[in-house]
């Protein structure tokens, strides 16, 4: 297994749109397996293959306390939105250190494939409910910082640049 890089906001890769995945081999199983690694390492709650610069439409998930249930979701569509919806705090491992309000669907139905090409339709509420909805924007090059105020979002990126510029 491997650490991949993730890409940080503004890289313009991240607002490239994923294709569908056709190709269910051990290439798509390593790729699976190293963002399941990267995710952990660095203590997320979901990582989109847009981040690590690969742009095709696979996303993992661990919401459990326990950080031992793994979520691997391949050309993920979702399927039904609850009417109820709330605004929380979302973070993004592309964004480090910011955190703002996003308004979302409460419950998410969403299908998808895993690993192995098995397709299955999972319902999801709470943390893991949002989390979906925060990947699958990924999947289509959006992020979060995108709902945000244009005067929240050039602050956030004028911060970020400064970072980049501070680590190189
Ligand atoms: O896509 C990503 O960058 C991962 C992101 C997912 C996410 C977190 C919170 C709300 C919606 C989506 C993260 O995992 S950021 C990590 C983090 O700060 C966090 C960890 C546990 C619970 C909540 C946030
Ligand atoms: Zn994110």
């Amino acid at each position: 297994m491997a650490l991949l890089n993730i890409l940080c906001y503004p890289d313009p890769r991240l607002h490239k749109v994923a294709t569908p995945i056709t190709a269910f081999d051990e290439k798509l199983r390593k790729l699976v397996a190293d963002m399941l690694e990267t995710m952990y390492e660095a203590q997320g709650v979901g990582l989109a293959a847009t981040q690590v610069d690969v742009h095709q439409r696979l996303v993992v998930l661990d919401t459990s306390e326990e950080r031992n249930q793994a979520t691997v979701l391949i050309n993920p569509e979702i399927t039904w939105y609850s009417e109820e919806r709330v605004k929380g705090e979302e973070g993004c491992l592309s964004v480090p250190g910011i955190y703002d309000g996003v308004e979302r669907a409460v419950a998410v139905k969403v299908k998808a494939a895993d690993e192995h090409g098995q397709v299955r339709e999972l319902e999801a509420e709470g943390l893991m409910a949002v989390c979906v909805q925060h990947e699958l924007d990924h999947l289509m090059g959006k992020v979060f910082v995108e709902y945000l105020s244009p005067l929240k979002r050039n602050r956030i990126k004028t911060k970020m640049l400064k970072a980049q510029k501070e680590d190189a």
